[in-house]
């Protein structure tokens, strides 16, 4: 098994190995083991997503007197990996947790509902989704419909987001939404609104072992209290994506090391015309081309995960490692399929699995083409969007 060609790990702590290990021995007992069967069933494992607070890696970075870990974001990156090398569905739900609802709420929301919401989702008590996408809003999140009003005593909210990670399973959702000043602000919406729907999205083909939905918001009255009041405008929502953005760069070299080695394994194991397949020319180029690949996307979020720690990180440098990385990941899925001949396509082996998954991850976040055109805007200075 060879996951560090360029002795990566000598740059890292001692606590950063640490937690990276005990996260592996976790996958590696509780999801590895039920993890096709759940992807062939397309059946969500809250019951992981409960495991995950016990384990601590929900809210990594968030800050331990909220409920989180305190850890830096290189331990975030590597927590990621290794829950993406067990299924990219148990990443998106703590990407999700973490990046997407607990750092908003810590970022922009006030002491009370710091205290209130944090700790139950760090501990997995409370899962949380994240509300932008529309049914007629993807990539252009600032036309967002879903608006509310002030009605003195609280806020009305209608509207409908779509494709939303975990909306079936959540407790809350942190859910964007323009007021009557067509500014885009924040609302924590709970579950036990009236007029809060969360349908399931059935029929998918791509992580099928995480809970897609929609949210749905029929005339809501959201309590005064559950706006987050340090936040306006486009920028709130992108902030987060940063972070998760970031996060999922990370997340998908475990699924690309998992589809690399299971091919270099099955290579050398497999026979034709009386030798094993790693021993033709064209295998080789496969795996030495993957490797190198995998091996410079790793030092890309290594020194994209150190400009994060430094707080100097801008947004299109993670476009860019995002996209590079999660497009790495997906050609090395793809590769690794053709290595392993008809058994590719074999839930026994899980390249077609995270084959699969990668398709969504390389559209969710920002699509391949979207970050193409941030970097785009980032050397020229001229957006290429509209
Ligand atoms: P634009 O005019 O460029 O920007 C509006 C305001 O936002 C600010 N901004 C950012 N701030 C921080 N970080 C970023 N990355 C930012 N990008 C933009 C910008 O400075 C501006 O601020 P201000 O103060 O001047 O108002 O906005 P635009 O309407 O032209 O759109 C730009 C575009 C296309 C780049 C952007 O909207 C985009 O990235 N679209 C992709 C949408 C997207 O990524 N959606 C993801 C939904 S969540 C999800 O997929 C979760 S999956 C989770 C899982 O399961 O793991
Ligand atoms: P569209 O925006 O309609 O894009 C369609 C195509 O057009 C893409 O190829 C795109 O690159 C291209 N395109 C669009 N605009 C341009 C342009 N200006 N120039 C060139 N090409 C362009 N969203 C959330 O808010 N929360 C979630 O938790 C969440 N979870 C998700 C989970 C899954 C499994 C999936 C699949 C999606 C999830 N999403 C979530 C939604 C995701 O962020 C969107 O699907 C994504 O942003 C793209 O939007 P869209 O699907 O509407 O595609």
């Amino acid at each position: 098994m060879i996951t560090d060609y360029l002795n990566i790990d000598d740059l890292l702590t001692d606590e950063q190995k640490l937690t990276r290990n005990s996260v592996r021995a976790w996958i590696d007992k509780y999801v590895i083991p039920i993890i096709d069967e759940l992807n062939q069933q397309h059946r969500s494992p809250i019951e992981l997503i409960k495991q995950m607070g016990e384990l601590g890696v929900l809210g990594s970075f968030i800050p331990e007197k909220y409920g989180g870990s305190g850890f830096d974001q290189i331990t975030y990156g590597l927590i990621m990996q290794e829950l993406e090398r067990g299924d990219s569905a148990i990443r998106s739900a703590a990407s999700v947790q973490t990046s997407l609802v607990m750092y908003p709420i810590c970022e922009f929301g006030n002491e009370e509902q710091r205290m209130k919401f944090l700790p139950k989702l760090a501990n997995g008590e409370f899962v949380g989704a994240f509300g932008l996408t529309e049914p007629n809003h993807g990539s252009d999140p600032g036309s967002m419909e879903t608006k509310f009003s002030d009605e003195g005593d609280c806020y009305l909210l209608n509207g409908s987001k779509m494709w939303i990670t975990n909306a079936p399973i959540c407790d809350i959702a942190v859910v964007w939404a323009k007021n009557e000043q067509n500014k885009v602000r924040a609302l924590i919406v709970e579950k036990e609104f009236e007029g809060f729907s969360r349908p399931e999205t059935f029929k998918k083909w791509s992580l099928r072992a995480s809970a897609t939905g929609e949210l749905v918001f029929d005339n809501v009255k959201v309590p005064k209290e559950n706006l987050l009041p340090n936040i306006s405008g486009l920028k709130g929502p992108m902030m987060c994506l940063n972070s998760a953005r970031y996060g999922i760069a990370w997340g998908v070299l475990g699924a690309g090391f998992d589809c690399f080695n299971t091919a270099l394994q099955y290579s050398q194991e497999r026979k034709q015309f009386n030798k094993p397949i790693a021993s033709f020319q064209l295998t080789q180029k496969k795996l030495a081309e993957m490797l190198t690949e995998l091996t410079s996307a790793q030092l890309m979020a290594l020194r994209v995960g150190q400009l994060k720690n430094e707080n100097k990180a801008t947004p299109a440098q993670i476009s860019m490692v995002k996209r590079n990385n999660v497009h790495t990941a997906l050609k090395i899925a793809r590769e690794s399929r053709q290595i392993l001949g008809a058994m590719g396509i074999s839930g026994d082996f899980p390249i077609m699995r995270h084959m699969m998954n990668l398709e969504s991850v390389i559209t969710y976040e920002g699509t391949h083409d979207i970050h193409l055109l941030i970097s785009g805007l980032d050397i020229t200075g001229i957006p290429a969007f509209k």
